[in-house]
């Protein structure tokens, strides 16, 4: 080959690879880290600020963080390795420690009050030169100051005067990988499990180190690495070389482990006969356990269990309260710092009441009787992840038990990966909601910061979203959703538009003529879904197992507080769950004035109105409209919603990327169609019951209620287990939430 047709070929080469990796650089990968160069109208501005990067930091959390730096400021401000090792002229980033660096320490910042993850991010003059100083007390905190000062680039922002100041609100903030160990996530959209156990300990994946930078950018600081419908294999010592490889790829970004623990363990990996948490052989067992794992990680965060739920193994299999099984784990991992996260997620069909009211009767009355290093986690609603519940009743009960927040960022019941749902907007709620605790302002944030009660272990654990799937969520805009819960576990009390405004900017555009309308769209999602799914206080009306697509008319499974027709009680007559003192009396587990409000049908929030009331079909909404007609509005305006979703989302095609652009737009149409199937389904039923007409003007649905019925979705995903025994939505299905079996042997 001549010398220049090989040039020649060389350059196609290279040319192809660069257009291929342009190509594949908007596939989502980088999420929100996402450092592509700036506009011209920044760049002077902000290469004149931050020209050099200076540390002095050597730790390997300070390497990541100079990597990151390094990383973000070449890709914004395009230009090759910006790293000094001095402050020579203006424009200098210094970022460290004081104990790193003299300079640092000479600056007398106000490090007392930003506390072991906090720090200051401060424009100041040292050595006679304009320099920008990221500073903390700990590694750890120098890295989040990192990542927040990039933010200020991602997000357009000035460099000048700059002065902030940042320290987490909630010590512990997680996510919950509800991972199996043969790679399937239950409840997970976005492929198979990250976590390969297969391939660990030898192999270390660089997409480990890429989870930990997503995690440590939004403050993340641990991980559950495991289903809390656990599996006892994990606690065995091959498994935990496993994890020690995990936890040694994730500890310079701040990060720790944390498993979910089979309270069943001794039995099923231990050889004893029993797991009763008062049996001295047990306590030992956990005590021997926890210093195992300690020597495989010696930083180990704890356990997460789920225990006497959903047909999980618990302490009230030996008439044992979960205070004793909670506090027998906490003993065993308190001389090593480890905390025990006990779920709240307990009821059962034996106990004749209420299902939503049973963890707070279960709960309340062991207020006081749990060790200091356990945290309760109750999930954000008293019944499960709905598209909206009232705030549990739990939070603000239990003034001397740390608690913590359980969201869902993987939207089990909200249309999966494939419907644009933004989350915010409905922690925003619950965190905000008034408790009543302590008197008017006694917000659910302030339960879970510590601030109400003085707790000093606070929590707040997501259900973690993220998969094999190249662009880590599924979907783009589900991405969102781990970001805001990043980014309220650090600040309870943050704006979810302010989150929804970064999150844009930072994965998306920072066109404004784009993110305002991207923004808006957003922020009205998380209703458009609760209106075509469940309107006005329904919940739970979801198909059985898979919980995708509509079911009310579901009546067959085997326990009675897993059938929709349990949550809707709907008949000829009315619709909705009487929880006040004439029906169930749920209400009486909220604070006054609280219990009043819900109890009085003219003061309870139009949200709430079928969670606490059931009414007739004739009843008149404050809208004027009977109930019949407001909740077929209801159901319409979310399939509207979505539709006016679609027209936005089209016109900002030149702001988008085509592949980010074509999945968008492909995911809208699904949520379209299922929006209108939650809607059509939902009304054919309802109205199979009351016989009313719909209102003038609106559209009856297209098929008969019978053709609904017959729908199933038996490779639905998300719902291991299920997939082996298919099953009709309307028919046989009998089993929920089913949860893998252990299986104490592994052939690897
Ligand atoms: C339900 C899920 C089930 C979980 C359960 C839990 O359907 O898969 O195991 O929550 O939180 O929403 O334990």
């Amino acid at each position: 080959m001549k010398a220049t047709s090989y040039l020649r070929g060389l350059a196609v080469l290279i040319a192809l690879c660069c257009f291929s990796a342009a190509a594949q650089a908007e596939d989502g990968y980088e999420l929100w880290l996402r450092y592509h160069p700036v506009e011209k109208q920044w760049l002077g501005q902000y290469r004149a600020a931050a020209d050099v990067l200076v540390t002095a930091g050597t730790s390997p959390t300070a390497q990541v963080t100079r990597e990151e730096l390094v990383r973000g400021l070449s890709g914004l401000l395009d230009r090759k390795e910006p790293v000094g090792d001095s402050i020579r002229r203006d424009g200098a980033v210094l970022f460290g420690t004081p104990a790193d660096s003299k300079t640092i320490a000479g600056l007398n910042l106000p490090l007392g009050q930003v506390g072991g993850e906090g720090y200051i991010i401060r424009s100041v003059v040292a050595k006679g030169h304009k320099v920008i100083v990221i500073a903390a007390n700990s590694d750890v905190g120098v890295l989040y100051g990192a990542f927040r000062f990039l933010r200020q680039i991602q997000t357009r922002q000035p460099l000048d005067k700059l002065d902030i100041v940042s320290a987490p609100k909630v010590k512990y903030r997680l996510l919950d990988h509800w991972d199996n160990l043969d790679g399937t996530i239950e409840r997970g959209y976005a492929g198979f499990s990250i976590f390969n156990w297969w391939e660990l300990p030898e192999y270390v994946k660089p997409r480990y180190m890429d989870y930990a930078r997503a995690d440590a950018s939004i403050g993340i600081n641990g991980a559950v690495l495991n289903n809390v419908a656990a599996n006892a294999l994990i606690l065995t010592p091959r498994y935990l070389k496993k994890v020690a490889a995990l936890a040694d790829a994730f500890r310079p970004y701040g990060i720790k482990v944390y498993l979910s623990a089979r309270f069943s363990a001794p039995i099923e990996i231990g050889g004893l006969k029993t797991a009763d948490p008062l049996d001295p052989a047990v306590r030992a067992w956990w005590k021997a356990k926890a210093d195992e794992i300690y020597h495989y990680v010696p930083d180990f965060g704890g356990f997460l269990v789920k225990a006497n739920s959903e047909g999980q193994p618990g302490p009230q299999d030996y008439g044992r309260t979960h205070a004793d099984g909670a506090n027998m784990l906490a003993e065993a991992l308190k001389p090593h710092h480890g905390i025990v996260m006990w779920r709240a997620f307990v009821y059962s069909d034996k106990v004749p009441t209420d299902r939503i009211k049973q963890a707070y009767d279960e709960f309340v009355p062991l207020d006081g009787k749990f060790d200091d290093n356990v945290i309760l986690q109750v999930k954000n609603g008293p019944l499960d992840f709905q598209p909206r519940e009232p705030f549990s009743p739990l939070f603000g009960a239990t003034p001397k038990t740390n608690m913590g927040l359980e969201v869902q960022p993987t939207k089990e019941y909200l249309g999966f990966e494939t419907h644009l749902v933004y989350l915010g907007t409905m922690w925003q709620e619950v965190l905000q909601s008034d408790t009543y605790a302590r008197g008017p302002g006694s917000t659910v944030a302030k339960v879970i910061d510590g601030s109400l009660f003085g707790n000093k272990n606070t929590l707040m654990a997501g259900v973690a979203n993220v998969g094999t799937d190249r662009n880590w969520c599924g979907g783009t805009f589900d991405q969102a959703n781990w970001y805001a819960f990043g980014r309220l576990a650090w600040n309870p009390d943050q704006s979810a538009e302010e989150i929804a405004n970064d999150w844009v900017r930072m994965t998306l555009t920072t066109n404004p003529a784009a993110v305002t309308p991207i923004v808006a769209m957003m922020m009205g999602s998380r209703e458009a879904a609760v209106n075509y799914m469940t309107p006005l206080g329904l919940a739970h009306q979801m198909g059985t197992g898979h919980h995708y697509g509509p079911g009310p008319w579901i009546d067959n499974v085997g326990r009675p507080d897993w059938n929709p027709v349990y949550y809707n009680k709907a008949d000829k007559g009315g619709i909705g769950f009487d929880r006040t003192p004439t029906g169930s009396n749920a209400v009486a587990q909220y604070a006054p004035p609280l219990d009043k409000e819900f109890t009085d049908v003219n003061t309870t929030p139009q949200k709430f109105l079928l969670w606490f009331h059931h009414l007739p079909w004739t009843y008149e909404m404050k809208s004027g409209h009977t109930l019949w007609d407001g909740l077929v509005m209801h159901y319409t305006q979310g399939v509207n919603t979505v539709t006016d979703m679609q027209a936005t989302w089209a016109n900002l095609k030149p702001y988008i990327d085509p592949e980010r652009f074509a999945q968008v737009t492909a995911f809208l149409e699904i949520q379209h169609r299922d929006a209108q199937l939650w809607r059509d389904a939902s009304i054919a039923y309802f109205q199979s019951l009351n016989g009313l007409p719909l209102p003038a003007g609106y559209a009856a649905p297209e098929h008969t209620l019978d053709y609904y019925e017959s729908l199933a979705f038996p490779y639905a995903p998300g719902n291991p287990g299920m997939t082996a025994a298919p099953f009709v939505n309307s028919a046989k299905a009998t089993h929920m939430d089913m949860a893998p079996k252990a299986t104490p042997t592994d052939a690897h």
